[in-house]
């Protein structure tokens, strides 16, 4: 379950949050297998509500199993399963079975065009009726307003209603076998895994059930634990990787200044975090980047960008934890607002002329000082830190075994001779250009017969930081 399936020595998946199917097949073959990403995270695929105005969360508000979802239809889902497998970028898929839609939502057809009615708690797609939903009362959810009152209350998490989302009654033989069926259809169409959504609201033991019989796979379990409830991250680890949402806290902490970067040296499971094959990791997701879910203002995101670059760097140079890229379209300050569309219709991402993304899309694995750091994960591969450096405050450097380096300055300029652990020799650093061929568009770096190089980084830059590997040498 924590074997995250990468192909071809692959390292870092990217969310493409909302993204078309159609989009997603593309963007595999021109873009994430060219440059080495192991894997997208999708928007769940199911058959959702459809809310006035098109919010991004009616996404997680499902009304049946059926692939049918604003980012396409099964044909284009298949097709997109088959055309980024075939370049070695896998798929995973936000599994939402924790619940169906809002109690508030009444009657309607979905996405798929499923009949639902939340009174009689109908499900026409899957079919679900009442008898297949934690009720109100002491049998199932105990709290007087049928909602979570108190996240102290294990029974409440996991049986009550979530804001008001219908809740499934996953001990139920008929309701896990419709979820179980769901997942292996999604298995049997090539997807390598899932983003379990909500797995905090749900039972360990119902969730095992439903693993075993979906098959081995990779499972990232999604628990919200930054500590002090009765449900937290310790409670899941035996049922694959669980998000780490601390790390998105320290990596905000870290480079808003709460605390040297220096102290980053022991950055691990020594801070509290859970262990490193168990971590999901990532500077910002899909809800917290946008004040849902857990963090506020200390979340990094692409509206700080040159922070965010710093934050996304460490984290890539960092051996802890499975890594995601979040991959946006602007929000502004509206954080319920859907993806760029035209009208129902999601449009489709205009690529330009500089790799970037137009049309509202932000695209930050499209970023150079992103993509180019998962080609560094990858490069480093299974190494370790060596040769850790910091000036005792805010600047930073170590290397990954012989294989990469990295130096990072949050404060001031930095001129030192840094011991790279790398092969003397000229390389070009990523952050500031791309190698190609022999020649490099950035600034190249060069390591002397000891394994020195001279690092010189202006504190104001826009990207002060260099990184070299060793696919690096010009
Ligand atoms: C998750 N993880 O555990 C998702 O990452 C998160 O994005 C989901 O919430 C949540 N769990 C349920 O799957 C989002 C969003 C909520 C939204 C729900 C359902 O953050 O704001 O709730 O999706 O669409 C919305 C309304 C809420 C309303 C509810 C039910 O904001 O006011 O409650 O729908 O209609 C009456
Ligand atoms: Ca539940």
């Amino acid at each position: 379950y924590n074997d995250p399936r990468c192909r071809d020595g692959r390292s870092v998946v990217v969310h493409l949050f909302n993204w078309k199917w159609t989009d997603i097949a593309a963007e595999c073959e021109r873009f994430l297998g060219p440059k080495g990403y192991c894997g997208v995270q999708v928007s769940p695929p199911n058959e959702h509500r459809i809310v006035g105005g098109r919010p991004w969360w009616e996404r997680y508000q499902p009304v049946s199993y059926k692939l049918e979802s604003r980012s396409g239809n099964r044909g284009q889902f298949i097709d997109m399963v088959n055309r980024c497998n075939a370049v070695g970028v896998i798929i995973y898929v936000d599994a939402v079975i924790n619940h169906m839609c809002g109690a508030d939502a009444g009657e309607g057809t979905g996405t798929g065009g499923s009949y639902y009615n939340t009174g009689s708690q109908d499900f026409s797609g899957v079919p679900f009726s009442a008898f297949d939903f934690n009720q109100c009362g002491c049998g199932a959810c105990c709290s007087g307003s049928c909602g979570i009152e108190s996240y102290n209350d294990a029974n409440q998490v996991r049986n009550c209603r979530l804001v008001g989302l219908l809740d499934l009654a996953l001990g139920n033989n008929y309701v896990r076998g419709k979820v179980i069926d769901y997942m292996k259809d999604l298995t049997n169409i090539g997807v390598a895994g899932f983003r379990v959504d909500a797995v905090k609201h749900m039972w360990p033991g119902d969730l095992q059930a439903i693993y075993g019989s979906v098959g081995d796979v990779f499972y990232a379990n999604e628990v919200i634990d930054l500590g002090g409830e009765a449900v937290g991250v310790g409670d899941y680890l035996h049922l694959g990787r669980v998000t780490e949402f601390r790390y998105c806290n320290f990596m905000g902490q870290a480079f808003r200044k709460h605390f040297p970067l220096r102290d980053l040296r022991t950055f691990g499971s020594s801070w509290g975090m859970m262990a490193d094959g168990s971590a999901f990791v990532f500077v910002d997701n899909h809800d917290n980047q946008r004040g849902h879910g857990a963090g506020g203002d200390i979340i990094l995101t692409y509206q700080e960008s040159r922070i965010y670059k710093m934050a996304t760097a460490f984290a890539l140079a960092w051996p802890y934890g499975f890594a995601r890229i979040m991959s946006s379209y602007d929000f502004g300050s509206d954080t319920d607002v859907g993806p760029p569309s035209n009208g129902d219709e999601i449009a489709s991402v205009p690529i330009n002329a500089d790799d970037s993304c137009g049309g509202g899309w932000i695209c930050e694995h499209r970023w150079r000082q992103i993509y180019n750091m998962a080609a560094f994960r990858n490069v480093a591969g299974g190494t370790g830190v060596d040769n850790w450096w910091d000036n005792g405050s805010h600047q930073i450097a170590f290397s990954r075994g012989n294989r990469a380096f990295i130096a990072i300055t949050n404060e001031g300029n930095l001129n030192a001779s840094l011991q790279t652990g790398l092969s003397p020799g000229n390389y070009c650093d990523i952050i500031s250009g791309n190698k190609n061929g022999n020649s490099c568009s950035g600034k190249t770096i060069t390591v002397n017969g000891d394994g020195t190089a001279n690092i010189n980084i202006g504190g104001g830059d826009e990207d002060p930081m260099v990184a070299i590997h060793a696919d690096s040498k010009v």
